[in-house]
């Protein structure tokens, strides 16, 4: 039998389809989505439906775990996630922590709702993925108080106040490895790990708060549950992969588009599985160039596991025939 190579896509539930914008009109705000295990569940399953994935990731968001940890959180149409920022002077409080067994429990139980139905529902060969985001890429918004450019002022914290910082960042890692710990109580069949800013931090940066966090988290879950599959995706880390492999204890890498096949092949598929890495803005050209690019990535990567994905998420521009099309092109391909 020819070896089949799993497909799903970063994002392949959300607003480039139209049954997404149709329930996304009805509802209220985006958090109530994520709160409604219904809506939920439903807005995950479309691309399943439509698609045939091998895996659907929960419809859900790395920023509820701010909202369940009390923090102020809202999204705005046309801008995006808005967070009342978490300063030096205004930290998270301890009790941060105890939100998350009082009013941020409603919520949370209410994702692993959604994780449970959605387990029922899909189909059995379909992998179902829960997710996270890593206490770096979710201290950003936390911060900065949604979507950056700069990364200022998280910057300035870490470098100037890092225990201060660091204590953050182990609220988060508590929080995130719960989190993770529910959907997999609740029936996700992995996980991954969000860790989409890794990119904008130097290497002792990179070791102190995207290694060792994202290390931490592997370390809880898997104390609870030994062997479990996690992916983990470090945006932007380019060369600092390798020591990110080698010590967070990840079994999957999630590789971003800037990532170079014939390296990643030879330093990274060597050692873990890797997903990736089509750069989604190849779903905005044609059949034509979107099949020599599937295939480049294909042919690089096959000599050993790969799961194939995008370097990131989908664009909502995108047209829904050309995630149709990527599909087919994968399913067909034969190594
Ligand atoms: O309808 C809308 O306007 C909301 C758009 C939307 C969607 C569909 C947001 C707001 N989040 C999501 C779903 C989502 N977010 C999923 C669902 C599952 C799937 O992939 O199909 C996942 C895994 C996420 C994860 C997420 N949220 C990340 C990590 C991945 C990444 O994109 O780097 C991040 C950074 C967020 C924050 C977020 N949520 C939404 C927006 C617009 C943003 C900001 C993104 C940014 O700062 O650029």
């Amino acid at each position: 039998m020819p070896e089949r190579i799993p497909v799903w896509l970063m994002r392949q539930a959300g607003r480039y389809l139209p049954e997404y914008r149709e329930i996304r009109q009805q509802a209220a705000g985006f958090l109530e989505l994520c709160y409604t295990p219904a809506l939920a569940t439903e807005i995950t399953l479309q691309p399943i439906r439509r698609y045939g994935f091998d895996a659907a990731i929960l419809f859900s968001d790395i920023l509820v775990l701010p909202d369940a940890l009390g923090q102020k959180v809202w999204f705005e149409e046309g801008i995006g996630p808005r967070l009342e920022p978490v300063t030096r002077e205004a930290p998270l409080g301890s009790d941060a922590l105890d939100h998350l067994q009082g009013a941020g429990q409603e919520k949370l139980t209410a994702v692993y709702e959604a994780v449970e139905r959605t387990r029922v529902d899909l189909p059995a060969d379909c992998t179902l993925i829960g997710f996270a985001g890593s206490p770096w890429t979710v201290a950003t918004y936390m911060i900065e108080g949604g979507t950056s450019r700069g990364f200022e002022r998280i910057r300035q914290w870490a470098v100037s106040d890092p225990s201060g910082f660091g204590a953050l960042l182990d609220i988060l890692v508590e929080a995130t490895s719960r989190h993770l710990i529910g959907q997999i109580e609740a029936g996700a069949e992995a996980v991954q790990l969000f860790e989409s800013h890794a990119g904008v931090l130097d290497a002792d940066g990179f070791e102190r708060w995207v290694v060792a966090p994202n290390r931490a988290i592997v370390h809880a879950v898997r104390k609870k549950f030994p062997d479990f599959p996690i992916i983990g995706f470090p945006r932007g880390a380019g060369v600092n992969i390798s020591s990110y492999i080698e010590k967070t204890g990840v079994n999957v890498v999630g590789l971003d588009q800037t990532v170079p096949l014939g390296w990643a092949a030879r330093h990274v598929q060597s050692v873990l599985p890797v997903q990736g890495n089509l750069d989604p803005i190849y779903l905005l050209s044609d059949n034509e160039t979107i099949l020599r690019q599937v295939h480049s990535i294909l042919e690089a990567f096959s000599e050993g596991p790969h799961i194939f994905n995008l370097g990131h998420g989908v664009i909502k521009e995108t047209d829904p025939q050309s995630v149709d099309f990527l599909v087919k092109t994968v399913r067909e391909y034969r190594r």
